[in-house]
């Protein structure tokens, strides 16, 4: 381990939520929204570097083990089925396929291994096969993240028993924005299943989409939100939406690219101890762009071809990226110890 990454580590082996404020007011965080560019970045890079390491980023590698034809509405998603999008569903993937695509991603040097499944809910039916796959990413000797939508609290605490560490489940935007994107379930069932996860001892990994046409104001509601949880979430992925042909987003307009540093300057501050992860819509930023969310804050990504349904950066682009910015990628064993 490096000197710089045990520094991070041990900084970070402090409890996540030690001294940090579950208490902002809306008009508070868009204060921080407010500030101006090079303020608001100096104060969310202090912060950052008092946490982690600021040259290192934690790797994750998606699969899709459950693709398409979701009954949910999410206005974004290629894989609902109230969307012509072209893309075909797809049966839940064998425990064996899986394994092999850990296997893969660990050999390329991810630490972090997150399963998406376009369910509504995990049905019953599926749970065993979940479990098994957990114990066989586990089995590689990565960390495991999957997301398959709302969970009970029985579930949840069967996906512990078999070795999770992380749930993904994004509230994706503010309470008051959700329901023009989303009609098929609440904010409240999302909070719902945030706390079902919590409860049974699973990391957290939950954050949000930006460009959707919503406001700085759901922009700073939705951070309100996670960072005023009961526990900070343990990782908080902000994702740039895709615009997917067929859905009702996919003529969205483009975030200004300087707001969406903000917004990751201003995670960074309300949750220190975080991995504020720059996820889906990288393909469509420059480099500039990466650099300064990583000066900002940001200190995990996806890596590898594919997200989900959508590509992703090239992995040599990616490389040659960290290289020239003098970023590392966190090695596994430090990343676990980093989240413990
Ligand atoms: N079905 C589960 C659920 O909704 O929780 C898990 C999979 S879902 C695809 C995971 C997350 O991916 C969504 O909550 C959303 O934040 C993100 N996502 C999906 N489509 C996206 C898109 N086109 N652009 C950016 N993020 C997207
Ligand atoms: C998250 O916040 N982003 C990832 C992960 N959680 C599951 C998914 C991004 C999906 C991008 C669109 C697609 O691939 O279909
Ligand atoms: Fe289904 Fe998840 Fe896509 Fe919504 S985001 S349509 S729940 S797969």
């Amino acid at each position: 381990m490096t000197a710089h990454a045990r520094a991070g580590a041990q900084a970070h082996t402090a409890p996540a939520d030690d001294g940090a404020r579950h208490d902002w007011t809306l008009d508070q965080i868009l204060a921080l929204f407010g500030l101006p560019f090079s303020d608001l970045l100096f104060q969310a890079h202090c912060v950052y570097r008092r946490t982690f390491d600021p040259n290192q980023i934690q790797a994750c590698t998606l699969l899709s083990i459950k693709t398409g034809g979701c009954p949910e509405d999410c206005g974004y998603c290629a894989q609902s089925i109230h969307h012509a999008t072209g893309v075909q569903a797809q049966k839940l993937m064998s425990v064996d396929d899986v394994a092999a695509a850990a296997r893969r991603a660990r050999e390329a040097g991810s630490g972090r291994f997150c399963m998406g499944a376009a369910w509504r809910s995990l049905g019953e039916r599926n749970v065993d096969r979940i479990t098994d796959m957990i114990k066989a990413v586990k089995a590689v000797g990565m960390e495991t993240c999957v997301t398959l939508g709302m969970l009970t609290g029985d579930q949840a605490r069967r996906l512990k028993a078999a070795g999770l560490d992380y749930y993904n489940h994004n509230v994706d935007t503010s309470e008051a924005f959700y329901s023009t994107i989303i009609t098929t379930r609440t904010y409240q069932d999302r909070l719902d299943t945030l706390a079902h996860v919590h409860d049974a001892g699973i990391k957290v990994c939950s954050g949000g989409i930006l460009g959707m046409g919503e406001a700085r104001a759901d922009r700073a509601g939705m951070l309100m939100t996670l960072s005023n949880l009961p526990h900070h979430p343990d990782s908080v992925p902000i994702n740039m939406l895709v615009p997917v042909a067929g859905t009702p987003l996919e003529d969205a307009g483009k975030l200004d690219p300087l707001e969406f540093v903000r917004t990751i300057a201003v995670a960074r501050i309300l949750m220190p101890g975080a991995f504020v992860r720059l996820s889906a819509g990288r393909e469509s930023m420059s480099d500039e762009m990466q650099a300064l969310c990583f000066f900002a804050g940001a200190n995990s990504a996806f890596l590898g071809d594919r997200l989900l349904t959508a590509p992703n950066t090239d992995r040599d682009a990616d490389m040659r990226l960290f290289e020239r910015l003098g970023i590392e990628i966190m090695p596994p064993e430090t990343a676990d110890a980093a989240a413990e």
